[in-house]
């Protein structure tokens, strides 16, 4: 009975093929086998060539190489992925028969990918842009992909807008540009045109679009399912992802400037955690509702552009996910991983959410331009590891599987005569769909139920702190201002005051419009109880870690400085980059030298969280001289950032403009733990100091 290909390999019966190993009398060979004489010269007729048509080892090379890229993803393109385990720490027995989700203390394994959404995959890591959030659970039960979010709403109600969004949203058509950025005509242009798409925008110009990193943003499953029991009962679940580190952001001004000093910011981030054994956690959690709770809701709870808020429903923390292993190869792991969101186990249903239904059939499809195969299934990274896999599905391009025996139909009679049967369906413990009742008419019609799409969108930009709804209408200036066309931009201001009247004022204001009338909405908008869960900031948490803290030095820097700074961080967490002009590293007074983690040049501060500057008079005096230095402290203090320094390094902090605050903190006066605080937080009342906000 065939199996898992992993499971009970030998050579030429598919599962892991002979790898590469590094042993000394290992042997470079073709992919078919023959030893290889000559890596480094192709055949030729003579030492000058010609190059013989014969050679097949150059031939084989060349030919694979130039196979080596696949169609990236149609979206998410950009990603990064991790393994890791899901641990349950509360059963959901009375509401699902789900194994996955009713054995407590079980780790099942995981693969985990984050993306970002519109930008291709060697876009930048910083861009404003949703997160995806796709978790595969191998469970004992057959794989279940959960395709989530950082953002539990969507802009489109019904799937079959979904190709359009994206249109809208990728690079322009005639221009090939703006690579992975919303702020262009034709994505507010359709986004104008689609007011149930307003909701999400708030979320997506609000500082959650701007992550500090992918271990610190929430995940949500974002469509409606149902959790089916033991006595076939449904209740409707929304999946919820917390990270143990907060929700954290960037500022907006810091999130470009990452995007050039370090692209791959948040891949690089992911990936050094792991490696350096600082594994990112989230909690799973759940809402659950019954028919009746879900009746009583102001919206349709089929709808994906509604949240359901935690204070109404509140979240029930069943279990956690724990990331501790980076993929061997970023390509057979983190490329070819295909996350489906039909991989369902029994107990866990689908509801009739006209975007997961769409999505029911998308991304089955879509992995046959991108993988090639209908057997994409049996690549390493997407089989059913926690359970066999076997029924009468046969051949197709790059089978790995050998079948034995003549049973690749069913029903069939062969163990009667003694052969391989095969598998056999399981009434009892196979999927089922739960019988809901339906009835109607064929119809293409978007339900009355789903017209209301302002209040949720004014239910999240109340909800937010004053520095949150400052950066959400700077945003959309910022966006705003780089459409061309008038009567887009006019569009959206009309459909922003059916959402707050104040926010689109700010916005006229900040870009000297004039405020359009509003457009009339299907359904007036309704004020909801404003909802504090939606806020991040103000929750950062209240230690270091898993951020990291950088410590300019130079020749003549005061080592007792630098090794009170690095106890007081570490201490607290935090992990501590020194940075100097030079990599070699400096000088210190006591003629001892600190090695440097990075050069001033390529580690400017955007890519910490806080900084140190820890200077001699004589070293300050030469970084005076050094534009990198200036924008170090320049650019931490407008990104908010806690500065610690020594006394002499006030020519440097004047040089750039600097007018200490509380989150500026003299380390030659002060006790290193001072910095701490200002460190664990963002600077947020220093902001109107620094740029002005809509
Ligand atoms: Fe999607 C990929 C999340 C709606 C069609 N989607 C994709 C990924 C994530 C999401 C995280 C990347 C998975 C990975 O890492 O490989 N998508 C969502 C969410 C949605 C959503 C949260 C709304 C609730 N998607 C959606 C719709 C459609 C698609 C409505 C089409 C009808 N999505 C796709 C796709 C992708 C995809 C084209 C591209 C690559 C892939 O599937 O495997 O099929």
């Amino acid at each position: 009975m065939p199996k898992s290909p992993a499971a009970d390999a030998r050579p030429g019966e598919g599962g892991e093929l002979h790898q590469t190993t590094s042993t000394p009398e290992a042997r470079l060979t073709t992919n078919h086998g023959a030893p290889v004489s000559d890596d480094q010269n192709s055949l030729k007729l003579g030492p000058r060539g010609s190059t013989l048509l014969e050679d097949f080892v150059l031939r084989e090379k060349i030919q694979h190489f130039d196979h080596e890229r696949i169609p990236e993803r149609i979206v998410h393109a950009r990603g990064s992925a991790a393994h890791g385990f899901f641990e349950l720490t509360e059963s959901l027995e009375d509401y699902t028969t789900a194994k996955i989700l009713t054995e407590v203390g079980k780790k099942t394994e995981v693969f985990t990918r984050f993306s970002t959404v519109a930008g291709g995959a060697g876009s930048v890591d910083t861009p404003r842009d949703v997160r995806g959030f796709a978790v595969k659970f191998y469970t004992s039960e057959g794989n279940w992909d959960l395709v989530g979010n950082n953002i539990p709403v969507f802009f489109i109600q019904d799937a079959i807008k979904f190709p359009d969004l994206i249109h809208a949203v990728k690079m322009e058509a005639d221009r090939g540009y703006p690579q992975a950025a919303s702020a262009h005509d034709t994505f507010w242009d359709f986004i104008s045109l689609m007011p149930e798409s307003t909701h999400m925008v708030m979320w997506a110009m609000s500082d959650r679009a701007i992550p500090r990193s992918l271990r610190m943003i929430e995940g949500f499953g974002v469509n409606t399912f149902r959790l089916i029991n033991a006595k076939g009962e449904a209740t409707f679940v929304k999946f919820h992802w917390r990270p143990r580190l907060g929700t954290q952001s960037t500022c907006w001004d810091e999130a470009v400037k990452i995007a050039g000093a370090d692209p791959d910011y948040h891949r690089r981030d992911l990936f050094e955690a792991i490696d350096q054994g600082d594994f990112p956690e989230w909690e799973f959690a759940v809402q659950l509702l019954n028919q009746a709770e879900a009746d009583a809701l102001p919206f349709d709870i089929l709808d994906a552009t509604k949240l359901i808020p935690e204070e109404d429903h509140p979240l029930r923390v069943i279990g956690r996910m724990v990331l501790n292993r980076n993929p061997d190869n970023f390509f057979a792991e983190t490329e070819q991983a295909a996350f489906l969101p039909t991989n369902i186990v029994p107990g866990v249903d689908f509801s009739e959410d006209p975007l997961l239904q769409g999505r029911l059939f998308s991304y089955q499809d879509t992995q046959l331009s991108r993988l090639g195969t209908v057997n994409f299934h049996q690549i390493p990274i997407n089989q059913a590891k926690g359970c066999p896999f076997q029924n009468f599905q046969r051949d197709g391009h790059v089978q790995t599987q050998v079948f034995k025996g003549r049973a690749n139909y069913e029903p069939n009679s062969l163990a009667e005569a003694g052969e391989e049967g095969g598998p056999r369906e399981d009434p009892k413990g196979g999927f089922r769909t739960a019988a809901v009742p339906m009835e109607g008419a064929k119809v293409r019609l978007r339900a009355e139920s789903f017209a209301d799409h302002y209040s949720q969108a004014r239910l999240f930009f109340r909800s937010q702190t004053e520095i949150e709804q400052a950066h959400l209408a700077s945003a959309l200036v910022f966006e705003l201002s780089k459409v061309t066309l008038d009567h887009v931009r006019a569009r959206v201001l009309a459909n922003l005051r059916n959402v707050d009247e104040d926010l689109a004022k700010r916005v006229a204001g900040a870009m000297n419009l004039p405020l359009p009338k509003a457009s009339a909405p299907a359904a007036t908008p309704i004020d909801l109880e404003p909802s504090p869960a939606l806020r991040i900031v103000g929750k950062y948490p209240d230690s270091l870690k898993g951020r990291k803290v950088a410590i300019l030095v130079a020749d003549g820097s005061d080592g007792a400085i630098v090794a009170a700074v690095r106890k007081a961080v570490e201490g607290d967490g935090g992990a501590v980059f020194i940075v100097a002009p030079k990599i070699g590293g400096a000088k210190l007074a006591d003629g001892s030298v600190l090695p440097a983690d990075g050069q001033l040049a390529g580690s400017p501060s955007v890519l910490f969280d806080a900084v140190a500057v820890i200077l001699s008079e004589d070293g300050c005096a030469q970084l005076l001289k050094e534009g990198a230095a200036v924008d170090f402290v320049r650019d931490a203090f407008g990104h908010l950032k806690a500065i610690g320094h020594t006394r002499e390094v006030g020519p440097l902090l004047d040089r750039a403009g600097i007018k200490p605050d509380e989150g500026v903190v003299d380390l030659s006066a002060a006790k290193s733990g001072d910095f701490l605080p200002p460190a664990r937080t963002r600077q947020w009342a220093r902001e109107p100091s620094v740029r002005t906000l809509a």
